[in-house]
């Protein structure tokens, strides 16, 4: 018997909505994954009024009796998890098992020192944004094979060995380039050892959990973090994020054959946004940015930054197609549409004269390209209770044909409201 891997991805700068696609998916699902990412992550889910922002754990972890794997792709802070899995056992929402790949890096408290630190020496026009939770640093000690894994906060004397040759080159750096003080062993070390402790219970083999439940014919949902345009390959580079979002990161990242992959549902946002530095074509500095960004809440779930919002970028969202190879559209965040005059999207880029339709994620391209815009009519009906795609007003459902057109890939499912259960499902 085999079973399926279906795939939840961003297609844009990430805060699509992810968290909340994976939430309300989650009934047909076995096994939620985290794949790539960390702590930067933000993922929103609302049930019944109350809000969960999940940032290393899976958006699944509300399903009673279903399981969460963290996998090795992930650069897991242990602070911050154990931070969010008391939280949520104080609340009473834990209810499922969780799984941590012991070949999962750590984020160790230099990694953040030293994110904070190289982001604040970036000159401006150079700034990534970053979060400032450490994860480009860890994933270039993960890169450079000399990374504290999981499985390593288990084992005293690997642990120290590591982190002593760790931490002798962090304070070098602290100390003799970034005017810093340097960290104490001592401490870093038991706290590790505590962390090792608590996690103890959830490390496995999180590639064998994943690949038993394919055997039992079981399905499981990867849920990608950020998005497509933050690829560390395939986005607009260097203003990306140190992973892999796209979708075949979810298989490096867990373990697990491209061949289960049956699915691929790409999340777009009905409009666009991006937070942290980098270019941003068809960004509305004007009424109607401060209008999506009002409306939409749009502001990081980590961090609380504000996010740039414009027009849905056809050029970029095409491309997103084709990275992640997507099977299917869930479109979000069309509630937040309604009011409107107009709906504008950008069709084209153009740069010396010329239009191109093909993205290109070189940032100083980009940051030089004029948006070319289409207009649509917009709409003014409530749909936040529409649950029929028919029952849609005609202005939207044209939008929504608009994109299955222009992408060839067909919106099945429509966000319109942030609870779980609003959403339109099509197929
Ligand atoms: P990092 O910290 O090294 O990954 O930052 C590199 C770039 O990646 C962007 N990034 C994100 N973009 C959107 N959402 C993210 N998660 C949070 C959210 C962000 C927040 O859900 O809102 O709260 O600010 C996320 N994580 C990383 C980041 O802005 C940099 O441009
Ligand atoms: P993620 O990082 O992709 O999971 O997205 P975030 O959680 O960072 O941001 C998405 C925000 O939009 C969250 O506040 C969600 O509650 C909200 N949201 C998701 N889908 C919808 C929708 O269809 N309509 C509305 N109004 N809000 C939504
Ligand atoms: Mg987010």
């Amino acid at each position: 018997m085999k079973g399926k891997v279906e795939a939840i991805i961003g297609a844009q700068w990430g805060d699509e909505g992810k968290g909340r696609v994976v939430d309300s998916l989650g009934d047909r699902v076995d096994v939620f994954a985290r794949y790539q990412g960390g702590a930067n992550a933000g993922h929103t889910v609302i049930v019944e009024g109350k809000k969960h922002v999940f940032h290393l754990l899976p958006s699944g972890m509300l399903y009673s009796g279903k399981t969460c794997v963290i996998g090795n792709g992930v650069v897991l802070d242990p602070e911050q998890l154990l931070n969010e899995l008391s939280e949520l056992q104080g609340k009473g929402e834990d209810r499922s098992r969780l799984v941590i790949s012991g070949s999962a890096h750590v984020v160790m408290p230099y990694h953040k020192k030293l994110d904070q630190a190289q982001e604040a020496s970036r000159d401006q026009g150079s700034k990534i944004g970053t979060t400032g939770r450490g994860i480009g640093p860890c994933y270039v000690d993960k890169y450079n094979r000399c990374g504290i894994r999981v499985e390593d906060l288990l084992d005293p004397e690997a642990l120290r060995e590591k982190l002593e040759s760790n931490l002798d080159e962090k304070n070098l750096l602290f100390t003799k380039i970034y005017d810093e003080a340097p960290l104490s062993f001592d401490e870093i070390y038991r706290q590790a050892l505590s962390w090792g402790k608590s996690l103890k219970p959830y490390v496995d083999d999180a590639s064998l959990v994943i690949n038993d439940a394919l055997n039992k014919g079981q399905t499981v949902l990867l849920e990608g973090a950020q998005g497509t345009l933050l690829d560390v390959d395939h986005g607009t580079y260097p203003m990306v994020t140190s992973s892999s979002p796209t979708s075949a990161g979810g298989c490096v990242g867990l373990g697990v054959a491209p061949l289960y992959v049956e699915k691929v549902y790409g999340v777009v946002k009905a409009y666009l946004t991006r937070v942290g530095e980098g270019p941003f074509p068809s960004e509305d500095k004007g009424d109607t940015g401060q209008y999506l960004r009002d409306k939409g809440g749009e502001y990081g779930a980590t961090t609380g930054r504000p996010r740039k919002c414009g027009w849905l970028d056809m050029v970029a969202l095409r491309y997103a197609v084709r990275i992640n190879g997507m099977t299917h559209i869930t479109l979000t965040k069309l509630d937040v549409l309604t009011g409107l005059r107009e709906v504008k999207v950008c069709v084209a880029y153009r740069s010396n004269g010329e239009d191109r339709t093909e993205f290109n994620g070189n940032v100083r391209y980009l940051n030089g390209v004029e948006p070319i815009y289409r207009s649509f009519p917009g709409w003014d009906e409530d749909i936040s209770s529409v649950r029929v795609f028919d029952d849609l007003p005609e202005a939207a459902r044209t939008y929504v044909r608009y994109i299955e057109e222009e992408t060839g890939v067909p919106v099945s499912i429509i966000g319109v409201g942030p609870e779980r259960d609003q959403m339109i499902v099509r197929d």
